[in-house]
Parts: C-alpha cells; sequence; structure tokens
C-alpha cells in the first residue's frame, strides 16, 4: 500500500491525497511536518508530500507524485488521451504553480507572524499574480471543468492552489484574486462540495491546530537564535 507523507494543512498533500482518493488507490497516511530529519529521508529537499510505495519507492513533488499515480493506477484517468489536450491541462498546472501559487507563498511568513509584508514584496507578487490571472483567463474553460468538458489533473491541482491565494491574497494585499477570473469562483464551489473535497477540508481543520503549534516552535526557534 501506499504511504502519503505530511500533514492535511498542506495544500500541496492535499492535491495528492486528493487524487488518490478519486483514483480510489488504497493509502495510509503518515503524519509529519516538513524540517524532519524523518522527511529528509522520502523527500530529498525536505518538503510535504510524499510517497512510499509498497515496494519501498519514495517519491516526492505533488506533480510528479500525481503523474506517477497516474500511470500506476490508469483507471479513472485524469488526464485527456489526446496529446494536445493533455499538454493544456499541465500548462494551466504549471501556470497555477509558477504565477499564482509560488507568489501567493511569499506572502506566507506575513501571514503567520501577523505582520504586513513590506511594500516591494507586495507590489513584486501582485505583478506575478497579475500575469497569472491574464494567462488564467486565456487558458481556463470552466465549461464545466477547468479544461473543458471532463474533470482532470488541473481541477485537483487549481483547487488547492486557490486555497493559499485565497488566503495570502485577502490578507496581505486586500485583493479577491479568483474573482479576476471570470467563472473561477463558480468552478471552485462546485469542486469545494464533492465528498472528497469535504473530507480533505474537514482534515485540513482537525489538523490546523496542531500545524500552528508547529509553526510557532519553528518561529521561536529561529527568533532564539
Ligand atoms: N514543489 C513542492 C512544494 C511543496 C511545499 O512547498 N510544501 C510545503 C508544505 S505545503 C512544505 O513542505 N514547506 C516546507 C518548506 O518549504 O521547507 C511540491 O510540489 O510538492
Amino acid at each position: 500500500m501506499i504511504t502519503l507523507h505530511g500533514f492535511a494543512a498542506s495544500n500541496y498533500y492535499n492535491i495528492v491525497k486528493h487524487t488518490l482518493l478519486y483514483k480510489e488507490v488504497p493509502f495510509q497516511e503518515n503524519l509529519i511536518f516538513a524540517g524532519s530529519d524523518e522527511l529528509l529521508k522520502v523527500s530529498p529537499v525536505g518538503k510535504v508530500p510524499a510517497i512510499t510505495t509498497a515496494e519501498g519507492f519514495n517519491l516526492s513533488e505533488a506533480n510528479v507524485i500525481c503523474d506517477f499515480i497516474e500511470e500506476t493506477y490508469p483507471d479513472t484517468p485524469l488526464y485527456p488521451t489526446d496529446a494536445s489536450e493533455r499538454a493544456a491541462v499541465r500548462q494551466i498546472m504549471k501556470i497555477a504553480e509558477l504565477y499564482l501559487e509560488l507568489p501567493s507563498r511569499r506572502l506566507i511568513p506575513y501571514v503567520f507572524s501577523g505582520t504586513q509584508a513590506p511594500d516591494t514584496v507586495k507590489e513584486e507578487v501582485r505583478q506575478v499574480l497579475t500575469r497569472g490571472i491574464g494567462a488564467l483567463n486565456q487558458v481556463c474553460q470552466f465549461s464545466p471543468w477547468i479544461a473543458g468538458k471532463e474533470l482532470t489533473m488541473a481541477d485537483i491541482y487549481m483547487h488547492y492552489v486557490n486555497v493559499v491565494v485565497k488566503a495570502c491574497a485577502q490578507a496581505q494585499l486586500d485583493w479577491d484574486v479568483l474573482a479576476e477570473i471570470p467563472g473561477m469562483k463558480e468552478w471552485n464551489k462546485t469542486m469545494s462540495q464533492s465528498d472528497i473535497a469535504q473530507k480533505i477540508e474537514a482534515d485540513r481543520v482537525a489538523n490546523m491546530p496542531e500545524f500552528m503549534q508547529h509553526v510557532q516552535a519553528q518561529i521561536q526557534a529561529a527568533n532564539a537564535k
């Protein structure tokens, strides 16, 4: 059986968890936070998520893990068979990561510490997000799914990217980023109503207090240096 390493408050972790649940692949969860030696054994850069297969194969990076799951468990496919359509799905995921997720993540330390990011940082983040919004407005279809008629990996990926974008941009930039992409909010609501998304959200909420304790301990340790 696959072991999924990480914690339920992580949106990257939840991309993989949603994929496993959607494909009905049996797995067990190993609660582990970033920054531990145990995680480094299965994830070379020490980030969540990682998986270990029954054969003892370790793999990290959410989209790489999802592609591995897709290839290993091709039933209930999450990518189209046509190469162009498949590439279009990956394009949405890449744009979402580079131009929405990663710039938003620059604001996370300020969100966690309850401080405001410097204006220069905010401006840089705003510029990258603006590019991402422009790109997603060109490539997202919402007809009804993000890449067209079928639900794909891009739907799962974007749904969990939006968790971070929403929280960070609202708190630090006073900006409702999802409202800038017509159709995104309605689609996101549909995504959040699935049984899988609701289970993942319940697990995320349950894990939050322990995760925040971990974050506070890390902040205190850094301040003590
Ligand atoms: N590129 C990685 C990013 C994963 C990531 O940033 N995970 C966060 C948790 S949501 C993490 O482990 N952060 C700890 C760190 O940056 O050291 C992926 O796609 O899996």
